[in-house]
């Protein structure tokens, strides 16, 4: 194989892509899904009836937003709430209201990679709740740690909803957890949306949905590869691929090529080629059980101080202390 010179890699995106190409078995972050389309995406994902976990997490906050809001409270007058991942905060919203509404003596800082959903949020609470006082910050979790732990002083509750801990594998998720236990003082709390190992076929349809939302916000990585990096990927010679493992837990997405080509990449100067059903991978939606849960808490560092399930018993939240 002829190898072309090195080319300047500039931005992670840039490295990332590369590296995950050049790969074999390939693979692509799925972080990167989410520019304004993956976005505008991921809310259609949220809306349909087959994903679940934004209807069972919403039902846990809802219905037990006061407990919640009395232990945030606890022993403090006041308190900065920071939200890593915060996406349309559609859900952290009825946390808010309730604390608002309430007067309790808080800041909102939203932290998520796209800074198009930033935006949204940050304007859409100017509108819905005005007095909440909002700092937003850009940038992947691991990133952000620091800002996390920027007043000290202030009571931190870190909340990591909608199962965005499933994005990680457990070694990563371990050491994220372990990064945020570091940065925790004593009366911090932590509050984590788990999704729970159930029926796989539930699972199944939530990340492979009739009409392919999931298959196109799964193949928006490569219009944005495309755009971004000058790429030609040709979406047609893919398909989307769910597969979920009953025992690990671990549903995986795929890009199978359906036959044969080249695709070629401008800016970064590479040629991929792909065989007939070559696979890209290209996100993990890990799913857990109580057990997990603890083990991974353990080994953070991590105390449980409360769980919230659903009437389903399909989700969690996990509420921890340091
Ligand atoms: C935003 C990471 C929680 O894994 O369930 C939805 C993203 N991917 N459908 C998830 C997603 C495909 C989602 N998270």
């Amino acid at each position: 194989m002829q190898e072309l010179i090195a080319p300047a890699l500039e931005t992670q995106f840039e490295k990332d892509v590369y590296k995950g190409l050049t790969d074999y078995p390939k693979h692509l972050s799925s972080q990167y899904f989410y520019d304004a389309t993956g976005d505008k995406l991921f809310q259609d994902i949220m809306d349909m009836p087959e994903y679940y976990l934004t209807d069972r997490e919403f039902e846990i906050l809802s219905e037990n937003t006061e407990e919640i809001a009395q232990l945030f409270a606890q022993g403090n007058a006041s308190f900065k709430l920071t939200e890593l991942g915060a996406g349309d905060g559609m859900k952290t919203k009825i946390l808010l209201k309730y604390l608002s509404e309430n007067n309790f003596d808080f800041k909102y800082q939203p932290i998520d990679i796209s800074q198009n959903a930033l935006d949204g949020l940050e304007k859409s609470l100017r509108n819905e709740l005005p007095q909440v006082l909002v700092e937003t910050r850009q940038g992947t979790y691991f990133e952000t740690l620091s800002a996390i732990n920027a007043e000290n002083g202030t009571k931190k509750v870190i909340l990591f909803l909608g199962s965005n801990i499933g994005n990680l594998l457990h070694p990563q998720a371990m050491e994220f957890l372990r990064n945020i236990q570091e940065v925790m003082q004593k009366e911090d709390l932590l509050l984590v949306g788990f999704d729970m190992k159930k029926n796989p076929q539930i699972i199944l349809d939530a990340y492979n949905d009739p009409k392919g939302i999931t298959a196109t916000f799964n193949k928006n990585v490569l219009t944005r590869i495309n755009r971004e990096l000058d790429g030609n990927f040709n979406l047609d010679k893919f398909r989307h691929w769910e597969v979920y493992n009953p025992e690990s837990g671990t549903a995986k997405s795929y890009l199978v090529a359906m036959e044969g080509h080249t695709v070629t990449l401008e800016k970064l100067d590479l040629q991929v080629n792909f065989e007939a059903w070559e696979t890209i991978h290209t996100e993990i939606s890990q799913k857990y059980d109580d057990r997990t849960i603890k083990w991974l808490a353990d080994r953070a560092g991590l105390k449980i101080v409360t769980e919230f399930g659903d009437a389903k018993g399909q989700y969690k939240n996990y509420v921890f202390r340091r």
